[in-house]
């Protein structure tokens, strides 16, 4: 393995060489270059309505709609928030807002409306589009002089001083703007914590996400395989990384299908695969676990899936063993990614057109036309084969930075243009990942992102509480639970119960703390850093 490998750098390498990449042209360009090869074919398929666009007419769609945001005064560098479940609609406003140079910061529908402006305020969101249930969440208080000015628009019946979807969905494509485009210029604004603090907005590129795709589906011998005839499912949200980006983006970049699922619901799912003959499953390790577990998988007929790829937090050996017995014919392997990586670090070769040999429990090997290293986080010294270490990336795919926090960028992507990634894992002799830690602080339920430093700021704003720190758990179905540790202010009235609730009436479901500690000080360094690894130690 040594032409992958520089000794005297120990920086690691793809087996697959280095390809050109197209990261010159604008996202959604990008995306449908091979648009006339493919017009005919199906490209997204609303599981819920059966409607079927083909690429023709996804492509036509994402052009009126793009008018129609310009025409309601959307300009270049703007950003547009999509709260929205998995949709046609969230695929083409995506797209049309790249198409008029517009950015797209996503966000869970779920989120509370505290969490929502926490973003639309950071982000400057200009207009808002989302379905009817949500506006009660984007009510401001009037009496409030700092009232923010965005439009609101529902893809179903709109609520008053809202518009409806048609009015940018019926515009007359010719009155597309011509824009100018930079390959680094943002277009998607997805929030995350990183390795500390509470959610920022991830400034992602046209060329950070044209880059990231390439280094998955493009070349001769593409990493990942996908074709013409592969049905993707998306039931992950689109509004994270992973779906966005590796189910969406990559879908649209080979011409599969994409169908499109709106919520989890383990025999709706079932069923859906079966009908629409799923190839491609791209899956978390909570559905891998509903999907060895579940006495109803035997019920389906999936035999179509000829690829799974799981992602977003760690995955058990033995659940992946359990999986390889229940779907027999489908290759399986890990992604690993991170938002601010833009997102694909590594992924499996077995996903290969020519597939190479892998290990199970492994996350796949660093992307091509990518660097990876692994560092000792004490003096940052480059590691070998088989030394866990903090995982570092460099490559045209990662985020240009965090949106207005040149601090927290500094920290994350360092002065040769490394991302730290806060995940702490080895390289193996065949150079394959294997993530066996984190430094960071984030907490992952079912590959959510929960950040501590969220509930902690919301847990000293108690007047009871005196300190807090938030920790992760084990657990068996979220892989991680949040559980807090609380000093309490004044006497011991404040109940585990009063926390709990304080906490989830402010937050979106998986946020939720699942055990409360009282304790008489949360432990912390010299320089008032909390030192988690202490407080995990005692779970
Ligand atoms: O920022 P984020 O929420 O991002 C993600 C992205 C996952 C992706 C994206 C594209 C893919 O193609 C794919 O396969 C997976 O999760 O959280 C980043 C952190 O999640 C943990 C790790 O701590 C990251 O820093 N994580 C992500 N993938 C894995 C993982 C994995 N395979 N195994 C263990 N931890």
């Amino acid at each position: 393995s040594d032409d992958y490998y520089d000794s005297t750098n120990h920086i690691f390498k793809s087996k697959l060489p280095d390809i050109p990449i197209s990261n010159h042209l604008p996202l959604h360009t990008y995306c449908f270059e091979k648009l006339p090869e493919i017009s005919d074919r199906p490209c997204l398929i609303v599981a819920s309505t059966g409607k079927t666009y083909t690429y023709a007419e996804t492509y036509l769609q994402c052009r009126k709609i793009a008018a129609g945001l310009s025409k309601l005064g959307i300009q270049k560098g703007d950003v547009i928030m999509i709260l929205l479940q998995n949709s046609a609609e969230f695929v083409l406003s995506f797209l049309a807002a790249s198409m008029i140079g517009a950015v797209t910061t996503t966000a869970n529908p779920f989120y509370t409306s505290a969490e929502i402006f926490r973003q639309i305020t950071a982000s400057k969101t200009k207009l808002i589009i989302t379905q009817a249930m949500y506006v009660g969440k984007l009510k401001q208080n009037e009496e409030k002089d700092d009232l923010i000015d965005f439009k609101i628009i529902t893809v179903d019946e709109p609520p008053v001083n809202c518009l409806h979807f048609s009015v940018i969905s019926e515009v007359n494509e010719d009155q597309l703007p011509e824009v100018e485009f930079d390959p680094e210029d943002a277009v998607a604004l997805p929030f995350s914590s990183g390795t500390t603090g509470v959610p920022k907005g991830v400034i992602l590129t046209h060329k950070s996400l044209t880059t990231s795709v390439a280094q998955q589906v493009d070349g001769e011998n593409p990493n990942i395989y996908l074709t013409t005839e592969d049905v993707l499912l998306c039931v992950l949200p689109l509004f994270h990384i992973y779906a966005l980006s590796t189910v969406l983006l990559c879908a649209l970049r080979a011409g599969s299908a994409v169908l499109l699922i709106h919520k989890f619901e383990i025999r709706t799912l079932l069923g859906l695969i079966q009908k629409h003959k799923v190839t491609v499953a791209m899956v978390v390790p909570p559905l891998v676990l509903a999907l060895v577990k579940n006495p109803m998988v035997a019920e389906f007929d999936l035999s179509s899936i000829r690829l799974v790829r799981s992602g977003a937090a760690p995955l058990g050996k033995e659940l992946e063993e359990m999986l390889h017995s229940r779907i027999p014919q489908a290759v399986f392997g890990q992604g690993y990614g991170m938002t601010e990586a833009g997102s694909v670090l590594s992924m499996s070769l077995g996903f290969a057109k020519h597939s190479l040999p892998v290990s199970s429990g492994s996350c796949g090997t660093v992307v091509r036309n990518a660097e990876l290293k692994v560092i000792n986080p004490e003096n940052g010294r480059s590691l070998g084969y088989n030394q866990p270490g903090e995982i570092c990336i460099r490559g045209q795919q990662i985020m240009k930075g965090y949106l207005n926090d040149e601090n927290a960028t500094k920290t994350t992507i360092d002065e040769e243009g490394w991302l730290h990634t806060g995940d702490v894992g080895y390289i193996d002799d065949n150079d394959e990942i294997f993530i066996v830690d984190r430094v960071k602080e984030l907490i992952k339920f079912k590959g959510f992102q929960v950040p501590p430093a969220e509930l902690e700021g919301l847990l000293v704003s108690h007047p009871s509480i005196a300190d807090a720190a938030v920790v992760p758990q084990k657990d068996v179905v979220a892989g991680e639970v949040p559980v807090a540790f609380v000093v309490r202010s004044n006497g011991l009235d404040l109940t585990e119960e009063a926390v709990k609730e304080f906490i989830a009436k402010q937050v979106v479901f998986y946020k939720r703390l699942h055990k409360v500690y009282f304790i008489h000080a949360i432990p912390k360094s010299p320089s008032g850093k909390i030192l988690r690894k202490d407080l995990r130690a005692k779970l």
